[in-house]
């Protein structure tokens, strides 16, 4: 996983990060990982799981077509339509499972998970968002899983992008915060139900991704 390979020398040796040392608090329950992925990796499996579940554009309960495209892997993937937003076995385009999720990004979760004070993560669903150019994601809080004390593992790939959050109140006064390609965000505890948001992907060019923004949040969505 390493791309710094200072950040992580030391994360064999166990309980080492317990206290997120390694990555940086940004608030209470989100811990930032700068530059710890390995980006081409990461893209690789990304098309490999969007050839079996290809990114589709869902639409809100209210009946718009997000901005964002979207994929999933792993048991459960996240989806939304008209009967609203929801886990689902099955990939409505196809009617098959999910892709399973890629045991490298299950390791990379567990061991950030870890490091950020949840030792006890296993993911169950990987939802992997693509951003165009000028694609955002309105504030909203992520409770549609089962188990609230379990966090979420978010992967940022490609394109950068401002990422906001709020609080428990969509209303609160926003924090902002840079998430380049390489980084990675556990999001739990207190700020586990924050409201949160990604502005407006600005025009640019990646190297390995092109015109476009992934971001691959690994959660467990059912009871263990
Ligand atoms: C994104 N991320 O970065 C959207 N949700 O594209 C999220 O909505 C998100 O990064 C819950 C926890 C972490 C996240
Ligand atoms: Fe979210």
């Amino acid at each position: 996983m390493p791309r710094r390979p200072g950040r992580y020398a030391s994360s064999s040796v166990a309980g080492l990060f317990a206290d997120a040392a390694g990555g940086e608090a940004l608030a209470s329950g989100i811990h930032l990982w700068r530059g710890v992925l390995d980006e081409r990796a990461y893209l690789d499996g990304i098309a490999v799981i969007a050839a079996a579940a290809p990114f589709r554009s869902m639409m809100t309960p209210g009946g718009r077509p997000m901005s964002v495209a979207m994929s999933n892997c792993g048991a459960l993937g996240w989806i939304s339509d008209a009967a609203g937003y929801r886990y689902s076995t099955l990939d409505p385009a196809s009617g098959r499972p999910w892709p399973a999720i890629p045991e490298a990004w299950l390791a990379d979760a567990a061991r950030l998970a870890t490091g950020s004070g949840y030792p006890d993560f296993r993911p169950d669903a990987c939802l992997i968002n693509r951003y165009a150019v000028g694609a955002r994601m309105t504030a909203h809080q992520d409770r549609n899983e089962a188990d609230f004390s379990q966090p979420i593992v978010s992967l940022s790939l490609g394109l950068p992008a401002t990422f906001a959050f709020h609080g428990p109140s969509r209303t609160g006064r926003a924090t902002t915060v840079e998430l380049a390609s390489g980084d990675a965000l556990v999001w739990g505890g207190e700020a586990r139900l924050f409201y949160h948001a990604v502005r407006p992907v600005r025009a640019g060019s990646h190297p390995l991704a092109g015109a476009f923004r992934y971001n691959i949040t690994m959660r467990r969505a059912a009871h263990q």
